[in-house]
């Protein structure tokens, strides 16, 4: 499998219910290295070019002002397949579907608050790590 690069990032409820330490072991813990990693506020035109594709839906107004409301931790993951091997640790998108043993099964409460954000694809990774890591 290629080597390739993700963007993640721990959201505000990950942060304020303080599970940036056991997310980032579990990362470790598959074999993927922390490339960057930085705590902060998304601004607002970064929280738009993040989630551009969802622009219009019911959900995005509150999208974009939950992910703008309290610190974030910022990364770049690295390793063998490190998006999709990303995405699988997360697990699915609403922690009521997540399977137990991933993040958002294991931390998540609810759907609009659901602790981690991670690429979808290779494409997505280099956007997504040029607009938090210019
Ligand atoms: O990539 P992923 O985060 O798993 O899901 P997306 O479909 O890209 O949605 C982005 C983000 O929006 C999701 O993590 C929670 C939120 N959201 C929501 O609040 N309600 C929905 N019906 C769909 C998504
Ligand atoms: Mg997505």
């Amino acid at each position: 499998m290629a080597v390739q690069k993700t963007y993640i990032m721990i959201k505000p409820d990950g942060v304020k219910n303080k599970h940036i330490g056991e997310i980032v072991n579990r990362f470790e813990r598959a074999g993927l290295a922390v490339e960057r990693m930085e705590l902060g506020m998304v601004t607002p035109e970064q929280a738009a070019a993040n989630y551009a594709e969802h622009e219009g839906k019911p959900f995005y107004n509150g999208l974009i002002e939950y992910i703008t409301s309290g610190p974030v931790v910022k990364m770049i993951i690295s390793g063998d397949g490190a998006v999709a091997k990303c995405r699988s640790l997360m697990g699915a998108t609403n922690p009521a579907d997540a399977a137990p043993g991933t993040i958002r099964g294991d931390f998540g409460l609810v759907m609009d608050e659901n602790v981690i954000h991670g690429s979808d694809s290779p494409e997505s990774a280099e956007r997504e790590m040029g607009i938090f890591f210019a």
